[in-house]
């Protein structure tokens, strides 16, 4: 093993620096339509990927169906005596393309109200594993579990007309919308309060009664809930938990198999880990610096110290955006009306006075603003979940209205198997000395 290892990491090293110079020199050279750059560094700024639900412009930030955060929070239906939106009503906006009135956010509540009954069987799965999973894991095992219920399984195995594909995916995505904040309470509950598990509220919406089942009664969780399952729900097609979701799915794996593979992907600490890795970061600052309310000084101190670990700075940056994100902006106003003298939160609002600065001073960080991730976990500290551990999963409930509602219109529309070409590091250096042809060329 040990050697096996080690005449790898020399091929791999050798075969890094080549593709540096290899890029150094040659980066802008396109193969077809793209730069070897853009083959070898994670396919940036290539459009190859179609998303009705929602456009990323990189200065402006997410759109739902052409409508912004704020427009969001102004014209979709509320909970009674709340302000906040019903994700239930953007489902309805990215499915249907049109603002819901009051009557269709509520007639999604009944629907998935009246399909979020979850098997035993699936709680037995969550239970054969040790409580010590991390929570991802739980939710990825309960939702693998769930499949024994795909409708697009058993239509398909019986011989379904592809012209049904999208009929039984939209059945199995309600379904799993339905059932997952049940099974993410599930989890909740079995790790972090003994097991004792409360009963869903049928007289509640999607996110307040998912507050509920955690355990969280107070009125402005509930709506804190909305607007969170409403702000990280979709951010078009090419993230890493609506791309895998999408590209599973282009193989007719059903929105079972699908979504769980989406799920595996948001677990990742570039992706939807980062909202854990944020607070696990201040929890950290904090208790080396051994206050609470860090001055802007020491934050930009620990921040350097970070960075000189070779670490990123948890929370920062994106692949696409160019400005503070404004899902943090959202959370940030969310912050000020709620909970403005907490020390957590102002925490995180001198986090976000200082850390831009230090990054745009390294030089190559391409977007030095906060995303969504800075600022989720301090607001539910506030109320209690300290438990960062199982923020991803909050994330994950969320994420599947947008992934779920694309992969209903990718089935509708009849989108094929997803194929992109792929090279050997071999072959490019061949087609540059000019001895081999490249598809695609
Ligand atoms: N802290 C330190 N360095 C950072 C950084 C940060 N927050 N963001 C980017 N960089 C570095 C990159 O690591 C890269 O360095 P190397 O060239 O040494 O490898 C360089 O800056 C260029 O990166 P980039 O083009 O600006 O960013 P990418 O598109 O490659 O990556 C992202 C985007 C989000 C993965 C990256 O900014 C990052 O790691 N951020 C911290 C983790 C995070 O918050 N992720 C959550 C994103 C939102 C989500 O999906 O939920």
């Amino acid at each position: 093993m040990g050697e096996l290892k080690d005449r790898f990491k020399l091929k791999a090293d050798a075969l890094g620096v080549e593709i540096k110079e290899i890029l150094k020199e040659h980066g802008s050279k396109k193969i077809g339509e793209v730069t070897l750059s853009q083959i070898y560094q994670g396919m940036r700024g290539i459009t190859g990927l179609v998303s009705e639900t929602s456009l990323l412009d990189a200065n402006e930030g997410i759109r739902f169906r052409g409508y912004s955060i704020p427009e969001l929070q102004e014209k979709l239906p509320k909970a009674p005596g709340g302000n906040e939106p019903l994700p239930e009503g953007l489902f309805y906006l990215m499915l249907i393309g049109e603002l819901p009135t009051e009557a269709d956010a509520q007639y999604v509540t009944s629907l998935l109200q009246r399909r979020s009954h979850v098997p035993n069987h699936v709680f037995a799965a969550i239970e054969a594993l040790p409580v010590s999973s991390h929570p991802m894991t739980q939710f990825v095992t309960a939702i693998m579990a769930l499949q024994t219920e795909s409708s697009f399984a058993k239509r398909y195995a019986a011989g379904m007309n592809k012209k049904e594909y999208w009929d039984a995916a939209f059945d199995d995505s309600m379904d799993l919308i339905a059932r997952l904040p049940r099974v993410a309470a599930y989890i909740y509950r079995r790790k972090y309060r003994n097991g004792d598990h409360i009963q869903p509220n049928g007289l509640l919406d999607w996110a307040g009664n998912f507050a509920h089942m955690m355990g969280y009664s107070n009125e402005s969780f509930k709506e804190l809930m909305r607007l969170y399952m409403t702000i990280h729900a979709d951010h078009e097609a090419g993230n890493v938990s609506a791309h895998t979701t999408h590209l599973v799915g282009s193989a007719l794996s059903d929105p079972y198999l699908s979504f769980a593979a989406g799920m595996n992907g948001l677990a990742g600490p570039l992706h939807g880990l980062a909202n854990q890795e944020v607070i696990k970061w201040i929890f950290e600052m904090r208790e080396a610096l051994g206050v609470d309310l860090p001055s802007k000084e020491q934050i930009a101190d620990y921040v350097k110290k970070t960075l000189s670990e070779g670490k990123v700075v948890p929370g920062y940056g994106h692949a696409v955006l160019r400005k503070t994100d404004p899902r943090f902006t959202a959370q940030m106003a969310f912050g000020k009306q709620h909970m403005p003298d907490d020390e957590l939160v102002n925490t995180v609002w001198r986090v976000y006075d200082v850390v831009p600065d230090i990054l745009k001073g390294l030089g190559k960080v391409k977007n030095p603003w906060p995303n969504v991730d800075a600022h989720s976990g301090a607001l539910l500290v506030h109320y209690g979940m300290v438990e960062y551990e199982f923020y991803t999963v909050l994330f994950g409930v969320s994420r599947a209205l947008g992934v779920l509602a694309n992969l209903i219109w990718a089935r509708a529309l009849a989108f094929p198997l997803e194929r992109p070409k792929s090279v050997t590091t071999d072959n490019v250096k061949q087609w540059l000395a000019g001895k081999e042809e490249i598809w695609g060329e």
